[in-house]
C-alpha cells in the first residue's frame, strides 16, 4: 500500500474514507494525506454535499464555541480575536521560486524559506482538533468558468461560512476529469483560547502559486481564512493570466433600464467604498457583490459571480438604506454575524444601525460596557467597524435569476470607484477602453477603511481595487486588461464613480441614494440613449438628463447648482493625481506598459489646455 493510502486509512474512519474514495482524483488524496501528516489532527471529517453533513458543520461550530446561537434560531454569531479583525495585508505573502520576482508592489518571500515557516507553524497545529475537508466550486458548476477547490480547515466557523458563500462541490469533484486544475487551501486557527486564535503574532497567509496551494495560519478573520474568497482570487488571477481571461474584485449586477431591459454591470471598488450597496441599489437585481470572473465568449464579454453569498460589512446597514439586506437579516434564512454586539436578549447590534447606542453586551473584547477602553486607553466601540454578516444570496428578494447560468451574463459596462474626496466627479464615462483601463482602473486611489488592519483615511494607490490580490507583476496585469477585448466584437463601456467627493469645506456633496441615478444614466449610455459632454477626463452627463432621472427614480428636485458643483473639473487636483500615479508607476512598476504613460500624458495635456482657456475649476456648462 502506498504512503498516501496508509495515512488516510490510519486517520479516517471507514465512513470518511469511503467518502474520499468516491472521488477518484489521486491528487486530492495526496493533498489531504500530506495535510494530515503535517497538522496531525485528532480526527478528520470529510464533508459531502448532503444536508446531514453540512448541518453537522454548523452544529459543531456551535458546540465548540466558535459560534453562539442567537434568539433567531437560524442565526449565530462568531467573534474573532481582538487583534484579528480585518485582512492582514502585511502578513500575506507570495512564495516566489528562486530567480523570479513579482515586482515592488507585491509582498513576496523566497519560496523555500516560506515553506519552512509554513511547516513550522502548521506542524501539529491540529493536535486535539478535528480536521474538516470540504469540496467547492468557484463559479457555476459545469461551466467554462468553474474552478474546483479543496478546503482543509480546523475551523468549523470557516467551514460553515463557506457553506453559505460558495457552491458545494463534492459531487462535482466526483465527475471532474483527471487533468482539471484544482486550487488547494489549508487553514489552521492555531492555538485557541475561548475559541479564538491567540498566536496572532505568528499570523500568516502564504500563497504557493507554483503548487496552487494557499496556507493560512493562526488567524480566523474570514478575509484571511476563507480560502475561496481572497486567497483563491490570488490563484485565479494567475490562472486567468495564463489563459487570457480576468479574475476581478468586482460586483456583478443587472441595472434595469426602460421596458424592463437588464444591462449587466461589473464594479470594482475597494472594500468599504460602496461596492455591496451599489450592487443592491433598489430597482435593479444583483448577481454578486464581490468577485467576478470575466471571459470573452463568442465575441462578447461575459461574467459570472464566483460566489453564491455575501460576506458584507454590516456597519450602517439600516432598514431605510438597505431594506433587502435588512429583511434577510431579520428572516429565517441562515446568517452568521461576526464582531457585532450581542445583547442580553440574544439579539445583535451594529454601529450606525439607526437605533440608540446600547450600554452593555458581549462583543469582540468580551463583556462590553459603555466607556470600556483597550490597553492603549482607546474607547472600544460597542461593535467593530468591520463587523460583518454572512448570508446566502438565495434569501435576497432582488437576486437576478442568472446566478447559476454556466455561460454567465453579457457585461455591458465596468465601473471603477474609490473613496476620493477631491478629484473624480460622481460619474463619468471613459473616452474609450484604453483610456478607461489606464485613467480609471490603473489610476484608482482610495482612502483606507476598516476592512484592512492599519490606519484609516489614508489615500492609497488601489489599481482596479485589486492591488491587495494581484499576484502577477502589475504591468502584466494592466497589459492583460488592455488586451482583454482584442477579440471582442462588443466592448463594454468603462465608467468611474465617486460617492465621496467633498466641497472645499470638507462636506460630502452627493447623497447616499444618488448612486441610483448614476447607475440609470450609465445604463442609458450603454444603449446610446442619452448624450454626454466631453471633458478632458471623460464624458459626463448633461444636466437635463440627470434632472429627469432624479425626478423619476428618487422623486428629487436636482438643482443646476448641485450639478455644477458636483461635475466641475478640478484641474490642479487632477494634475496632482496624474503626477502621483505616474511617479508610482515609474518608481515601482518596471514592466508598466508604455500605453499607460502615453494615456496619462494625453490626459495631462488636455487638462493643461483646458486650464489655460478656462481656469482651475471648470464648470461642466463650459464644456457643453
Ligand atoms: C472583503 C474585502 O471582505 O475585500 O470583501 O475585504
Ligand atoms: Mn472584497
Amino acid at each position: 500500500m502506498n504512503e498516501t493510502m496508509e495515512t488516510l486509512e490510519q486517520a479516517l474512519t471507514e465512513a470518511n474514507l469511503s467518502k474520499l474514495q468516491a472521488i477518484p482524483n489521486r491528487k486530492v488524496h495526496e493533498f489531504i494525506a500530506n495535510a494530515i501528516r503535517l497538522c496531525k489532527p485528532m480526527k478528520v471529517f470529510v464533508c459531502n454535499d448532503s444536508k446531514m453533513d453540512t448541518e453537522y458543520i454548523r452544529r459543531t461550530a456551535i458546540a465548540r464555541g466558535e459560534e453562539t446561537p442567537l434568539a433567531n434560531p437560524y442565526q449565530t454569531v462568531h467573534f474573532d480575536g481582538f487583534h484579528d479583525q480585518a485582512r492582514d495585508k502585511e502578513s500575506t505573502v507570495y512564495l516566489v521560486p528562486q530567480g523570479e520576482t513579482l515586482g515592488k508592489q507585491l509582498s513576496q518571500m523566497e519560496r523555500e524559506k516560506g515553506l519552512e515557516i509554513v511547516k513550522e507553524r502548521l506542524d501539529g497545529s491540529m493536535n486535539n482538533k478535528k480536521m474538516v475537508v470540504r469540496f467547492f466550486c468557484l463559479g457555476p458548476l459545469d461551466s467554462p468558468f468553474s474552478i474546483p477547490v479543496v478546503q482543509i480547515t480546523d475551523s468549523f466557523y470557516v467551514a460553515h461560512s463557506e457553506d453559505l458563500l460558495y457552491r458545494r462541490g463534492y459531487d462535482y469533484f466526483r465527475r471532474i476529469p483527471d487533468g482539471k486544475e484544482i486550487f488547494w487551501m489549508l487553514h489552521s486557527s492555531g492555538k485557541l483560547i475561548h475559541s479564538v486564535s491567540t498566536d496572532w503574532k505568528k499570523r500568516g497567509v502564504m500563497i504557493d502559486y507554483q503548487e496552487n496551494i494557499v496556507y493560512s495560519m493562526n488567524t480566523q478573520y474570514a478575509g484571511n481564512t476563507i480560502g475561496l474568497k481572497k486567497l483563491a482570487l490570488r490563484l485565479a488571477i494567475r490562472k486567468a493570466d495564463r489563459e487570457g481571461w480576468l479574475a476581478e474584485h468586482m460586483f456583478l449586477m443587472a441595472v434595469h433600464g426602460p421596458s424592463s431591459r437588464r444591462t449587466y454591470f461589473t464594479g470594482a471598488y475597494p472594500s468599504g467604498c460602496g461596492k455591496t450597496s451599489t450592487s443592491m441599489v433598489r430597482g435593479n437585481t444583483i448577481v454578486g457583490d464581490d468577485l467576478t470572473y470575466l471571459r470573452v465568449m463568442d465575441g462578447k464579454v461575459r461574467g459570472v459571480n464566483v460566489e453564491r453569498g455575501i460576506f458584507g460589512i454590516i456597519r450602517s446597514v439600516t432598514s431605510k438604506d438597505d431594506p433587502v439586506i435588512w429583511d434577510v437579516l431579520h428572516s429565517n434564512k441562515p446568517a452568521i454575524f461576526s464582531n457585532v454586539l450581542v445583547t442580553e436578549d440574544e439579539g445583535v447590534r451594529w454601529l450606525d444601525d439607526g437605533f440608540d447606542s446600547p450600554k452593555s453586551g458581549i462583543n469582540h473584547s468580551g463583556e462590553w460596557f459603555l466607556g470600556k477602553v483597550d490597553r492603549e486607553g482607546e474607547e472600544i466601540p460597542f461593535a467593530h467597524k468591520n463587523a460583518r454578516y454572512t448570508v446566502g444570496l438565495d434569501g435576497l428578494s432582488n437576486l437576478d435569476d442568472t446566478l447559476d447560468d454556466p455561460r454567465g451574463v453579457e457585461v455591458g459596462a465596468i465601473i471603477y470607484g474609490g473613496r476620493d474626496k477631491d478629484t473624480w466627479v460622481p460619474v463619468q464615462q471613459s473616452l474609450d477602453w484604453i483610456h478607461g483601463v489606464i485613467t480609471m482602473g490603473a489610476s484608482l486611489e482610495s482612502e483606507t477603511t476598516s476592512a484592512t488592519l492599519g490606519p484609516r483615511g489614508v489615500r492609497m494607490f488601489q489599481p482596479f481595487s485589486n492591488l491587495d490580490f494581484i499576484s502577477i507583476p502589475l504591468g502584466k496585469y494592466i497589459q492583460n486588461h488592455l488586451d482583454f477585448v482584442k477579440d471582442a466584437t462588443k466592448v463594454p463601456l468603462i465608467f468611474s464613480v465617486n460617492y465621496f467627493l467633498k466641497n472645499k469645506q470638507g462636506d460630502f456633496i452627493t447623497d447616499k441614494l444618488d448612486k441610483t441615478v448614476w447607475l440609470k444614466w450609465m445604463e442609458l449610455r450603454v444603449h446610446n440613449e442619452v448624450d454626454a459632454i466631453e471633458t478632458p477626463t471623460g464624458f459626463i452627463p448633461v444636466y437635463d438628463d440627470l434632472k429627469e432621472l432624479f425626478q423619476c427614480h428618487l422623486d428629487k428636485e436636482y438643482s443646476r447648482e448641485d450639478y455644477v458643483l458636483q461635475f466641475e473639473t478640478r484641474v490642479p487636483e487632477l494634475l496632482d493625481k496624474i503626477n502621483r500615479i505616474e511617479k508610482i508607476y515609474k518608481d515601482t512598476v518596471s514592466d508598466a506598459p508604455k500605453a499607460l504613460f502615453d494615456v496619462l500624458e494625453e490626459q495631462r495635456s488636455r487638462l493643461l489646455d483646458a486650464q489655460m482657456r478656462l481656469g482651475d475649476c471648470i464648470s461642466p456648462l463650459k464644456f457643453a
